[in-house]
């Protein structure tokens, strides 16, 4: 790799032809003026200007097409190679620029810049995905969700890789491919795609007994998020961070939604699905575009060698996590993102992340599964962007200065100059040298014992956090977790694997299995497998739930007011202003784009009734003439607009008109159903879902 500025070269005595001066170039002034400066010129990748970028060049008018014509043939070629590889995993994603500042100087644990320096802020590039799915799948299965953070720091690219659940399926990167084939769609049928609710993926985890605890997390709301910007991100591995006297202290990275955590439910996520492909990455950048910008607190738990040999679990096991409650988390910095990446392809698509990318200061814990990685996202890279110079695309390149002697290659974008790409050299000095300062590996006394392939017997507790985890739930969010588990494995053909799962959750809570069991309809509870190690109950950490975790607001959330010709403007006009100040985007949804509210002026609705249904809403409104009542009760969009906003908890405010819609969907009596004049229970409604609704509308596990 080449100096992004390359120093002064003592041999830069280069024959001028090789560097001609740009005025020799052309300037593309002259072609400027063909299009009256209005536009650049349309050119072939040779810059030949193009005349007729719309008829091949033919022998004659109804003749074949000749092999001459170098326009179409370059066009042509170009597209044919316009893909790349998608990822292996988190092939949808969506992405966008801001900063990281921090608020608190971690000077005592890390010598790293980026956790030093107060007040600084340093660029980001952020990317969410899922992880199952392909490049065009849909954006609200039931999936994890990728949250990777590249900190463009003055001392080198920070990579933060992680998820929004903080522990893992696995504990050694030995069995990621296999995690990954039998997730992904079964190889002899191509399905199905971005879910887990099949055989091979159930087969894989029944045999294995390390991954329940991920299953927990996995079955819960928290793979069905609202929006990414109410998703929370986890480092998942201890990390080290080591300061200036070489100290290291572990940490666990935490990222904490400034909206904060929130889900749908399931029947809501499904709907989406049909709704909104798009769903998350359109809800980012309208966000985004529109100026709310999303927020994030970074967050830190610090222990060190000594901390970590008291907990009942082991920090390096990627399948444990380290309850609040053992060590607290401090906040030290926020990242806020708002800037739309200017093209999806050249930022999103070929970002590459990858845990490896550490500053100085920072460092890897011993865990296996972080040991893999380290290996595997640069590995990636090379067939997924296709050369060993990726790191010269403008989204990966360091935002500080780099250089060393690595050369060539495909794609080789840069022109280093002189004689010397080796080192030690003497006959440039101003060729990079390594610096004391420089990154430098922690430390750390080995461990004793013989080198083999070895899973530390500390490793070996795998049901202890899955309770944990479990009973740690409110009673919603345990039905959740109870409802997904007989879903997903009602999707499985195999009986003997949806009994192998039962029989795991028996060391989990023995409640749980029985409405597992019953929800499958089998006779009798499976045996639960032995267990290496028998699971302890650890004190429930309210701090995993998001029910109870869930801040009541608005903000960041969207209102849609269902209306007709003829609807109260002045009731319209309330709730709109009431939910703005709440800091809700509110947007109007009616049977055709152009109408007249009840003053008879010309409104355009935001969006078509047909194809804005209430799941895109975080509460909804019905306000419509009685006339308009009677006919859309009549009409199904509208019918279930009111019966799923019901069926999903949400508030309802309704007008009389707006009754009559409810009533053809058998839309009762509720706290969270209120007039449309009563603006306050309305807002107060709308900041959460109606939890004690959930047993009226749906028959859960
Ligand atoms: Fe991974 C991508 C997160 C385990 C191998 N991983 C990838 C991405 C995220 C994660 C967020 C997408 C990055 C982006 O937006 O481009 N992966 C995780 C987490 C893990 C994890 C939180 C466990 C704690 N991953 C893991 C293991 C391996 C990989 C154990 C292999 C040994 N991951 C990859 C990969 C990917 C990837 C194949 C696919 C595309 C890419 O790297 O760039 O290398």
């Amino acid at each position: 790799m080449a100096s992004k500025k390359p120093a002064p070269s003592p041999a830069k005595k280069t024959p001028p032809s090789a560097e001609p001066p740009a005025t020799d170039r052309g300037t593309g002034d002259e072609l400027h003026e063909h299009a009256g400066g209005q536009h650049p010129v349309l050119t072939t990748n040779q810059g030949i200007p193009v005349s007729d970028n719309q008829n091949s060049l033919r022998a004659s008018p109804r003749g074949p097409t000749l092999l001459e014509d170098f326009v179409l043939r370059e066009k042509i070629t170009h597209f044919d190679h316009e893909r790349i590889p998608e990822r292996i995993v988190h092939a949808r994603g969506t992405a966008a620029h801001g900063y990281f500042e921090l608020s608190k100087s971690l000077a005592a644990y890390t010598r790293a810049r980026i956790l030093t320096e107060v007040g600084v802020k340093t660029p980001v590039f952020t990317r969410f995905s899922t992880v199952a799915g392909g490049a065009g799948s849909v954006d609200t299965p039931r999936d994890v969700r990728g949250f990777a953070v590249k900190f463009y720091t003055k001392e080198g690219n920070w990579d933060l890789v992680g998820n929004n659940i903080p522990v893992f399926f696995i504990q050694d990167a030995m069995k990621f491919p296999d995690l990954v084939h039998s997730v992904k769609m079964e190889p002899d049928r191509a399905f199905p795609q971005a879910g887990s609710a099949h055989d091979t993926f159930w087969d894989f985890i029944s045999l294995m007994p390390e991954a329940m605890h991920m299953i927990m997390w996995a079955m819960s709301d928290r793979t069905i998020p609202r929006s990414l910007r109410m998703i929370e991100g986890f480092g998942v591995h201890s990390f080290r961070l080591v300061n200036a006297d070489g100290t290291s202290t572990f940490a666990k990275f935490h990222w904490r939604p400034k909206l904060g955590i929130q889900s749908t439910v399931w029947d809501e996520a499904v709907k989406l699905q049909a709704a909104d492909n798009d769903f998350h990455r359109r809800d980012l950048f309208e966000a985004i575009e529109g100026g709310h910008y999303p927020e994030w607190n970074l967050a830190v738990q610090l222990f060190t060698e000594e901390d970590a040999a008291k907990f009942p679990f082991d920090h390096l096991d990627a399948t444990k996590l380290i309850p609040e409650e053992l060590v607290p988390l401090t906040v030290i910095g926020r990242m806020v993102l708002d800037r739309w990446p200017d093209n999806f392809f050249a930022e999103t698509e070929q970002v590459a992340y990858c845990p490896a990318n550490v500053p100085p200061g920072i460092d890897f814990s011993n865990d296996p599964l972080l040991q893999g990685r380290l290996f595997s996202y640069l590995d990636t890279q090379l067939s997924r962007l296709g050369s060993p110079n990726f790191n010269q695309i403008p989204i990966n390149a360091p935002k500080c200065p780099y250089a060393n002697l690595q050369r060539d290659g495909h794609m080789q974008m840069q022109v280093p100059k002189g004689r010397v790409n080796y080192e030690p050299s003497s006959l440039q000095p101003d060729s990079p040298r390594e610096v004391r300062e420089g990154f430098r590996s922690a430390t750390v006394a080995a461990d004793d014992g013989a080198k083999g392939r070895i899973r530390a017997e500390s490793f070996a507790d795998h049901y202890s956090q899955a309770r944990l985890f479990f009973r740690s739930q409110s009673k919603p969010e345990q039905a959740h977790i109870a409802s997904s588990l007989t879903f997903e494995l009602s999707k499985v053909g195999t009986a003997h694997v949806r009994e192998a799962i039962v029989g795991h959750l028996r060391h989990i809570d023995a409640d749980l299995a029985q409405r597992v069991a019953n929800g499958l309809g089998l006779a009798a509870l499976p045996p639960a497998p032995p267990a290496a190690v028998a699971p302890i109950d650890m004190p429930p950490s309210p701090a995993l739930q998001i029910i109870g975790k869930m801040k009541d607001t608005l903000e960041g959330r969207a209102v849609g007011i269902l209306v007709d010709d003829g609807s109260d403007v002045a009731a319209v006009k309330a709730l709109r202003k009431a939910a703005t100040d709440a800091g809700a985007t509110v947007k109007l949804v009616a049977p055709r784009l152009g109408l007249a509210l009840s003053d008879g002026k010309r409104v355009n609705a935001d969006g078509q009734l047909a194809g804005t249904p209430s799941t895109v809403f975080d509460a909804v409104a019905i306000v419509l003439s009685e006339e308009a009542g009677k006919r859309l009760a009549r009409n199904g969009a509208a019918v279930d607009f009111g019966r799923d906003a019901f069926g999903h908890l949400k508030a309802i405010a309704a007008d009389a008109g707006g009754q009559q819609v409810l009533k053809a969907g058998n839309v009762g009596k509720d706290a969270g159903v209120v007039d449309a004049g009563d603006v306050k229970a309305f807002i107060k409604a709308a900041k959460t879902r109606q939890w004690d609704r959930e047993p009226k509308v749906r028959l859960l596990a």
